[in-house]
Parts: C-alpha cells; sequence; structure tokens
C-alpha cells in the first residue's frame, strides 16, 4: 500500500507520518510547501502548493497513492478573520484542486479529508455531545470553509462514486504546536515567564469557552484506522467527548509551574464570535474502527508545557 500525506509539514502532519511509519508497512509520501521542512527518513518527500491543480496531477500520477490524507489547510481561526481570501483559496479552492485531479488522474485512492469540530458552530445546549447528524452552524471564516470542504466531499463521494472520508476533528493538542492555539499559547507564556524572559502575566481570551481536547497522538490513530476502515461518503467525530472549559485548562497549567504569574485578558485575544461549548459524541468512530482516546489531557499539557520549557 501507498499512503500520501498532503500538507505534512504541519503539526498533525509530522505526528500522522511518525506514527503511519511505526505502524503500516505501507511507503510512505509527504507533501509540502517548498519553504518548508519534512525530516523523515521513512517517507519520501515531495513539494506541493493545492492551490496549483497541475502539480498534483503530476504527483499523483508519479506516486499513484492507494491512501490520500488531506491535511493541507489555513488552519487557524483567528487568521481566518484577518484572512477570509486565503481561507476560502486553501480550505475549499485547495481541497476540489486535489479532489478534481484525483478524478483526472483515474486512480481510485481512498481519501481522508480533514475538518473540524468547529463546523457545528453555534449548536445549541440540548444539541451536546455533538454527533454527526447536528446541523452545522459555522461561527467563524475557518469553521465555514470546513464545513464547505465536508459539503464536497461528500458530493464526490456520492456523484463521482469517489471513495472520500471526512473527519471533524475537535480540538488536537500536544508537543510542537504553533503557539496561535491555546494550550501551546498559554504553555509558551508559562515557560517564558519561568524563564524571566517576560513580566509574570499570562494573557488570555475568553476563558469561558468549553471546548474538547484530544492527545494529537491520538488523533492520528483514529485517522489511521479511518483510511482503512471508515465508511465512502461518512464524516466520523474524533474527540475526547468532554468539554473542559478554558479557565480549567489554565488552572491545570499554572498548578504545574512554581512562578507567581498573574492573569490579564488580552482583547487581541478574545474573537469576534466564540462558540460556548464544544463537545464530541465518538460514538461513530468508535463503533467502525475500536479507536478510542488513550492519553489523558493532563499527560499532554504536561509534556507540553516541558516542550516549551526546552524549546525557548
Ligand atoms: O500555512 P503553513 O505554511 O504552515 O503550511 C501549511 C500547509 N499549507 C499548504 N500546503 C499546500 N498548499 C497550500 N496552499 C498550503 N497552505 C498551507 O498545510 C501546513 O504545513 C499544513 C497544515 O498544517 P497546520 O497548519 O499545522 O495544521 P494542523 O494542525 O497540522 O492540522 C491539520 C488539519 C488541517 O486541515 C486543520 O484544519 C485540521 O487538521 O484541523
Amino acid at each position: 500500500m501507498k499512503a500520501l500525506i498532503i500538507g505534512g509539514a504541519g503539526f498533525v502532519g509530522k505526528y500522522l507520518l511518525r506514527h503511519l511509519s511505526e505502524t503500516y508497512p505501507w511507503e510512505l509520501h509527504v507533501t509540502k510547501l517548498p519553504q518548508e521542512t519534512v525530516e523523515c527518513e521513512h517517507a519520501a518527500v515531495h513539494d506541493l502548493n493545492i492551490l496549483e491543480k497541475s502539480g498534483i496531477l503530476s504527483l499523483l500520477n508519479e506516486v499513484r497513492p492507494d491512501y490520500i490524507f488531506h491535511l493541507a489547510a489555513q488552519s487557524s481561526v483567528a487568521v481566518s478573520w484577518k484572512r477570509p481570501d486565503l481561507t476560502v483559496d486553501i480550505n475549499i479552492k485547495g481541497c476540489l484542486n486535489l479532489l478534481d485531479a484525483i478524478r483526472d488522474s483515474g486512480l481510485k485512492p481512498r481519501i481522508l479529508l480533514i475538518g473540524s469540530g468547529e463546523e457545528y458552530g453555534h449548536i445549541q445546549p440540548d444539541e451536546t455531545p455533538i454527533t454527526e447528524n447536528t446541523l452545522t452552524r459555522p461561527g467563524n471564516i475557518y469553521a465555514a470553509t470546513k464545513a464547505c470542504q465536508n459539503m464536497i466531499g461528500s458530493i464526490y463521494a456520492k456523484a463521482y462514486a469517489m471513495d472520500i472520508m471526512m473527519v471533524r476533528a475537535f480540538n488536537h493538542i500536544g508537543p510542537e504546536q504553533t503557539p496561535v492555539f491555546v494550550v501551546a499559547d498559554f504553555c509558551k507564556q508559562v515557560a517564558s515567564i519561568e524563564k524571566g524572559l517576560c513580566k509574570p502575566v499570562i494573557r488570555v481570551g475568553n476563558l469561558s469557552a468549553r471546548r474538547d481536547f484530544t492527545d494529537v497522538r491520538d488523533v492520528v490513530k483514529a485517522y489511521g484506522l479511518l483510511i482503512q476502515k471508515g465508511e465512502s461518503g461518512e464524516t466520523y467525530n474524533i474527540g475526547s467527548g468532554r468539554a473542559v472549559e478554558i479557565r480549567a485548562l489554565l488552572q491545570q497549567i499554572l498548578d504545574l509551574s512554581d512562578s507567581v504569574i498573574t492573569v490579564e485578558t488580552d482583547p487581541n485575544k478574545l474573537r469576534p464570535v466564540d462558540v460556548p461549548v464544544i463537545e464530541a459524541d465518538i460514538t461513530k468512530v468508535s463503533r467502525c474502527t475500536g479507536w478510542k482516546p488513550e492519553i489523558p489531557l493532563q499527560e499532554t499539557i504536561r509534556q507540553t508545557l516541558d516542550y516549551w520549557r526546552n524549546h525557548l
């Protein structure tokens, strides 16, 4: 079997590559943007910009993959408010380019499109935990583009009999994540304070939001299973099944530090629209693959903080 990861230089790509190379006897290929680097002796690395369809087609003809994991994205909600045009281009047009190139190639790979729990958006309190049938009401530009990707995947699966599965991944965290995301941001700030690099003040956004956090190493295991066992045209939630208040998460991080730290609200970290509770129902993926998350949240937080302590 040959597996191709599109967008493999990002946070999840590195973990997925590591997991696949350690778990399956597959020939691995990974794409990155020209300016990025991927260090993995177990995979062939290719430059690819998904905004250029001809490049995708050439790569598909060269690699002829059986499995394709589509991770390439503008993946930040915050950036999506500032650059909606770029987010639409990469997340929607880029995905269409990939699917059309696959059709043009005549290949019949299994394809996993990575979406987001953010797609559910403005859910009602009686809709949690959120099943895959819950109405999506995206609350930000990033979420809207991922909801659109999901619809396009579902339409292409039916219309062109393509073997496409979609996931909605809820917040995934771990060492090496960029500090655009909340856990990495808080851990980096605490590590900076401990090293005396800044004043003992942690700057935070909306602490009352509740989100569903899963260790990225658990998330990529689900991706590996779904590409083999997932049902074409179906969407699967990937999450922990338990929402945690950001305030509690912050407290867990602060409890791991000996420094005395003051918490201050930073208006720049408040989003124009925030969704109060996002919590996944993960019954469908568990039934299909037997997957369930295994790494405790506290362990992930501890390792993420240690990562920043060692990398500042
Ligand atoms: O934005 P960059 O320079 O970090 O590059 C990202 C890359 N990417 C692209 N690849 C090919 N063609 C493009 N036009 C393009 N634009 C961006 O996709 C990055 O290396 C990768 C996505 O990785 P991250 O941003 O680190 O996302 P992460 O956390 O690995 O999430 C993977 C997937 C995404 O679809 C998320 O929206 C979803 O899971 O949650």
